[in-house]
């Protein structure tokens, strides 16, 4: 909407920001969800307005002293309509141009970057795909496509950006999707909006949006050495997930190459894509979906592995398109020790914990 009236909109949201009531648009959607909020602003004022000038117009005309006998009316048609298709009209705007946002923010494109948040209590950790780690703290990139895959290891999360106007559950036992696109380089606030326990108010980070320059700078800088999907493979190795899932030709699992995104045939006949979330479920609970022709055999991992773990396994399963590079590397990964801690750039834990590495 900002393109009707730019000087108006700039002068709105500027004095709104300078007097701290609002945050900075600093998203691609940002300025078009604070359209929407201050077109419902506008609407129940002139709601507001139009409900008090009746009374108070009312209160006068038929006081005491003019209408002392009370005179019933009998219903109007015409008025009861337009009673009725005004607000309806402006609810169905509402309506539509709220569902118009919602899917723009919650199908990112294709081509974005697909960053992992584990929220715990109490703190946020991100997982980029190229291995870093960072606790309470996202670094990205302006100007390029993110999202952010979501999911909780305890209770009900809340992820929130009030600068980039977006809001997302992290829930227990589920992945979650949100999308934005930075358009102001700078340093944002993060918080967790759903009352989590004792230390909530410490759920809290910084968001920052650097240069494309500056980005892969950091990337670099603050690479665990290991990818993500290399972190997989190390798991898929110490975890013996090969000795069933190989490319020998009597496996006694199914083959995992390619195995993400295709459709997979249950034993009960059912097709299902096997996307992140079915992949994670045929990790923690595999008895649940059987795929057709295999035996249920797969023991559940329920329990043993964290959601960095399984989010590592996820990644690792993905990057399989030609063959099981594990069994290559098997014999001097499996004998890295798996609490062995990564780097982790000073000044991003702010309660001296250290991060975690995937798994236990
Ligand atoms: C004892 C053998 C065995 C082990 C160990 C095992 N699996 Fe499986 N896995 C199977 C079998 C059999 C199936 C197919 C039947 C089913 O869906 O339960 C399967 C299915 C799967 C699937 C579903 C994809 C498909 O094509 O059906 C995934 C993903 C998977 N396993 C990942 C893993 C991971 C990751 C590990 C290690 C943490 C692991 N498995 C350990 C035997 C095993
Ligand atoms: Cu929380």
């Amino acid at each position: 909407m900002s393109h009707i009236s730019p000087v108006l909109w700039q002068f709105l949201v500027k004095w709104l920001t300078n007097f701290a009531i609002f945050p900075p648009e600093a998203s691609r959607i940002a300025a078009q969800s604070d359209a929407l909020f201050f077109f419902m602003v506008l609407v129940s004022l002139i709601g507001l307005t139009t409900v008090v000038l009746l009374v108070v117009g009312f209160s006068i005309l038929y006081r005491k002293e003019r209408h002392p006998h009370a005179v019933q009316i009998e219903g109007s048609t015409l008025l009861e309509s337009t009673w009725t298709i005004i607000p309806l009209g402006l609810f169905l705007i509402i309506f539509v141009w709220g569902a118009l946002i919602y899917f723009r923010v919650y199908t990112p494109p294709a081509n974005a970057m697909n960053i992992y948040v584990v929220g715990k209590q109490w703190m946020w950790k991100i997982e980029h795909p190229g291995g870093q780690h960072e606790i309470n703290a996202l670094h990205i990139p302006v100007n390029e496509p993110v999202q952010l895959t979501i999911i909780s290891q305890d209770v009900f999360h809340s992820f929130s950006i009030p600068a980039f106007r977006i809001k997302r559950e992290a829930i227990p036992g589920r992945y979650t999707t949100v999308g934005f696109e930075a358009t102001q380089v700078g340093t944002y606030h993060l918080f967790c909006t759903q009352y989590c326990g004792t230390d909530h108010s410490h759920m809290t980070g910084e968001v920052v949006v650097m240069s494309r320059d500056d980005y892969k700078k950091w990337l670099a800088s603050s690479t665990s050495g290991m990818s993500l999907a290399q972190d997989g493979e190390r798991l898929f190795a110490s975890l013996s997930c090969n000795a069933c899932h190989n490319d020998t030709p009597n496996a006694r699992g199914p083959n995992l190459v390619n195995v993400y995104d295709s459709r997979l045939t249950l034993s009960t006949g059912e097709t299902v894509t096997a996307d992140d979330a079915y992949l994670r479920q045929a990790i923690l609970n595999p008895s649940e979906h059987v795929t057709q022709g295999y035996v249920p055999i797969m023991p559940t991992y329920q329990g043993q592995i964290s959601e960095e773990g399984v989010i590592a396994l996820v990644e690792y399963i993905k990057s399989l398109h030609s063959n099981y590079r594990v069994q290559q590397t098997l014999n001097t990964t499996a004998l890295v020790p798996q609490n062995q801690e990564k780097a982790t750039p000073a000044g991003q834990t702010p309660s001296g914990q250290k991060p975690q590495g995937v798994g236990r």
